[in-house]
């Protein structure tokens, strides 16, 4: 066949080019070949960083072989593939992540002492590639690497944003946001693929042609601006397989067609100019998590991202089918990661409809069975809306085509329920005032398959924001597919030691389980041995000791590691409260305070009151969410007063870890006792990071929302800290607060006047937060929820002991050990891989390949 030939024509190369994953000296002959003529520079002179760059490039090399034969063989057997469309694509660092998916870590930590260098230090000089927010653009990260790992045909589609993330700085307790430039040397990890060029058109006009053929009107689009796509694919490749999908970012570049008209009036320096301005289209990611700020630019992007990708998608399949667009269905599913990629509906009709003559119904059957839409949340001020006449103005065509969609669902709506007029209004695409597109109707709308992403959010988008269309669609266009993460990354390359531990335990020297996480089920017949629980607890310890390093080298502030780390990362929201984090530190503080003037020694107190911890936190405010940003600011002034408090010594330590990005979350995981993941009820809607926390041997305390409520059913309620108001009483909560008036307690009101008093600093800077809650209506249910997460803590601080613990300490911290060990035993169904399977099997249609 011909997969045979060409395989046989590529032996002697790639089996070459590829040894370098399992022999020493094929490496080493590959890594001295680019110091010396790559990277122009010689071995004597040879840094850290020039030792990254040669040592990925020589794995890189042999990713690129595997992802050649890939897309070979996926050509061939011609199946249908997948493609997820995301704005954000969290990678973190790619080198360490490739040694483990192809195997090669031994292989190369030993070749690079032999070339004097050490495989750490190396790999800490890869920058994070932080081309996106938080858990969304992570969630997609994880998702790639499932598709490969299970042998999928999928690829990522993107923006190759030149600024990922800002940079936090936290400068006199605040935030200072500088850019992240991450491509300052040159990336390794991406092949330019200069030669991939599409152009993408915006503004412009729409006029109509009279087709002699058909005796028809037909619409054209004439394009006022025209921009470059340039593809740079990222190959992702599968852990213990050759399969290697790939992560295509586009890239915006100016065309040469020059503007003739302004060339002819003599303003050069203005057209060239003009041309250049095309690649702000990719230069930065937008920083806001959960919130849509509507900025044209950022349309600009969603459209030239979706027309590319698109573009691209639809060649490959006219490659091998024509334009027999009956199959494209069985060729192509394309996942929406939120509402970003809608646009790609209205274009892939306009593609079908305007450009290959296909009649409207037709054309239309072909897009709903193609698309597929996840939604990631149900708070209104994250649902993007655009301004019609926005859209109008940049894409004329584009509008016309939602509004038909919207004609002729509207129609089918009426046929459905004649008569019902509010109905049809509620339902509409179109909002009326403002005049705006909703996008997350537009896909609804538009595809077959809506999902939300733990079962409480799925249940909940069904009954609040997505009720009329589980009314005219019925309820089986919706569903669930909780959230996962790769066990590679989160397990096997943030916990070496605990991931070699298991892999003992569970006699499995291939660590198979990494792809099968159900296994570690079998880790529930150790829970009573003692040398294990041992084993266990030693390698947290160390976790903490390597976290407490890290906090020391970014704050300057030692933390004990045998004290209890308490630790709240992720994006600052008010929804996610680290505020309510943060007021019950302040109590502590006080009430040990008070505890200590009326006598009571710290030995007293650790023995009767409070244990011994530090309180942990981490996350980036969105620039411009001034109240996010007071959050912040108020725990670093909260630290800078306790950790200075000579009389509370080990007692109690409040820590802020400036630059929360991924490669941090690989050492702060591993490092937690317990995780905070506090959320008002129903408003996250699942989390990731509490699976992380989990996988890695940490207890949540948590309330009852999102996976919470899975990560509970799986390791059962005894290993988990639940507390607070349910998700079905939130609204009475919120209602009562406006009628009736908000009830500080006693307990928090103790806060609030240690805060106004000036204990922290200026009483101003924190007085918005206070009056959030004291007036203006207390929408996140901190007064509600605060004396619960109090007793919250009284009852998980019993369990982990009064002692502290250490390596040695076999007391109530056993009972704590124990737990950790049930939770991990039980963490297997939060695979990213279960996550593909099931979107394979519910959404895509699709089956792995038989690799
Ligand atoms: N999520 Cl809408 C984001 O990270 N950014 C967003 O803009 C939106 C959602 C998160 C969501 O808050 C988490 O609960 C989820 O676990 C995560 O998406 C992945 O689904």
């Amino acid at each position: 066949s011909q997969l045979t030939i060409l395989d046989s024509k590529r032996k002697q190369p790639s089996d070459t080019v590829k040894s370098v994953v399992d022999s020493k000296e094929k490496f080493e002959e590959e890594f001295v070949k680019h110091v010396e003529t790559s990277l122009g520079r010689s071995m004597y002179n040879c840094d850290d960083l020039a030792a990254y760059q040669a040592a990925s490039n020589t794995i890189r090399d042999a990713l690129i072989i595997d992802w050649a034969n890939t897309q070979q063989k996926q050509t061939i057997q011609d199946g249908k593939r997948v493609y997820y469309l995301s704005l954000e694509f969290l990678m973190g660092r790619a080198m360490d992540n490739a040694l483990i998916n192809l195997k090669c870590e031994n292989n190369t930590r030993q070749s690079l002492n032999e070339l004097g260098f050490n495989l750490e230090d190396v790999l800490n000089q890869e920058p994070d590639a932080a081309l996106g927010n938080g858990g969304l653009g992570r969630l997609a990260a994880c998702f790639v690497d499932s598709l490969s790992s299970k042998n999928y045909s999928g690829w990522g589609y993107g923006l190759n944003y030149q600024y990922g993330i800002f940079e936090q700085k936290i400068i006199d307790g605040y935030q200072i946001e500088a850019p992240d430039y991450w491509l300052k040397y040159s990336n390794p990890w991406v092949l330019d693929r200069n030669e991939i060029q599409i152009p993408v058109d915006f503004y412009g006009y729409v006029y109509e042609e009279h087709d002699p053929n058909t005796g028809k009107v037909k619409k054209n689009w004439n394009g006022g601006e025209r921009v470059l796509a340039v593809a740079s694919d990222f190959p992702i490749p599968g852990y213990n397989t050759d399969n290697t999908n790939n992560l295509r970012l586009w890239n915006a570049k100016p065309t040469n067609e020059f503007d003739f008209t302004k060339f002819n009036a003599g303003d050069y320096q203005q057209s060239v100019a003009a041309q250049q301005r095309a690649e702000s289209i990719t230069s930065v990611l937008y920083p806001n998590d959960n919130f849509e700020s509507g900025k044209e630019l950022r349309l600009k992007q969603q459209y030239f991202w979706v027309a590319a990708s698109l573009h691209d998608i639809v060649r490959r399949f006219k490659k091998q089918h024509k334009q027999n667009w009956k199959k494209f269905p069985d060729q192509v599913a394309i996942q929406l990661n939120d509402t970003h990629p809608t646009l790609a509906v209205v274009e892939l009709q306009r593609i079908l409809v305007d450009l290959e003559g296909l009649e409207w119904n037709e054309a239309w059957s072909i897009v709903t069975s193609v698309f597929a839409y996840t939604n990631h949340t149900v708070m209104a001020e994250a649902l993007e809306k655009w301004p019609v006449d926005l859209v109008g103005r940049l894409l004329p065509r584009h509008l016309e085509i939602i509004y038909d969609i919207n004609f002729f669902f509207l129609k089918e709506v009426e046929r459905k329920f004649p008569g019902d007029r509010d109905l049809i209004r509620r339902v509409s695409i179109i909002d009326e005032s403002p005049k705006s597109v909703k996008m997350a109707f537009l896909a609804i709308v538009g595809s077959h398959k809506v999902n939300g992403v733990a079962e409480l959010h799925s249940e909940l988008i069904k009954t609040t924001i997505f009720k009329d269309f589980v009314k005219v669609f019925g309820a089986e266009k919706f569903t669930n597919v909780t959230n996962g993460i790769t066990p590679r990354r989160w397990l096997r390359q943030a916990n070496p030691k605990l991931a070699a531990l298991i892999a003992e335990k569970l006699n499995d020297p291939e660590y198979d389980y990494l792809t099968n996480l159900g296994k570690l089920k079998q880790l529930e017949q150790f829970v009573d041995d003692e040398d294990f629980l041992k084993q266990w607890h030693a390698i947290k310890f160390d976790n903490k000791r390597k976290l407490a390093a890290l906090v020391k080298e970014l704050t300057d502030i030692d933390i004990d590691p045998s004290v209890l780390f308490d630790v709240q990362v992720k994006r600052i929201h008010e929804y996610k409260r680290q505020q309510l984090n943060i007021f019950a530190v302040i109590y502590r503080y006080l009430h040990i305070k008070e505890l200590l003037s009326k006598g009571v020694t710290i030995e007293e107190i650790k023995k009767n009151y409070y244990i011994p911890k530090a309180s942990i936190f981490g996350g980036k405010a969105a620039p411009g969410y001034y109240m996010a940003k007071t959050i912040i600011h108020l725990i670093n002034k909260v630290g800078e007063v306790i950790n200075a408090d000579k009389e509370i010594g080990n007692l109690l330590k409040v820590v802020f870890i400036p630059d929360y990005n991924v490669s941090k979350a690989e050492i702060i995981c591993p490092g937690s006792d317990l995780s905070n993941h506090i959320s008002t009820a129903g408003t996250e809607a699942s989390g990731t990071s509490n699976m992380k926390f989990a996988l890695n041997g940490g207890l949540i305390i948590g309330t009852v929302d999102g996976a919470n409520v899975e990560i509970t059913r799986e390791i059962g309620e005894e290993n988990i800290f639940l507390f607070g108001n349910l998700a079905e009483s939130v609204e009475e909560l919120r209602h009562k607060h406006v009628f009736e008036g908000v009830n500080v307690p006693e307990t928090l009101q103790v806060v609030f006047n240690a805060i106004e008093k000036e204990v922290f600093g200026p009483a101003d800077e924190f007085k918005s937060l206070i009056d959030s809650i004291r007036y203006h209506g207390d929408y996140y249910l901190v007064t509600d929820d605060f004396e619960l997460f109090l007793d919250a803590h009284k009852k998980l601080e019993k369990v982990y002991g009064h002692d502290g613990g250490d390596a040695t300490d076999r007391g109530h911290l056993q009972e704590w050990v124990k737990k950790s060990v049930w939770s991990v035993a039980n963490m297997g169904f939060f695979s990213s891989d279960r996550c593909i399977d099931e979107y394979a099997e519910n959404i895509w249609n699709v089956e792995p390949s038989n690799q």
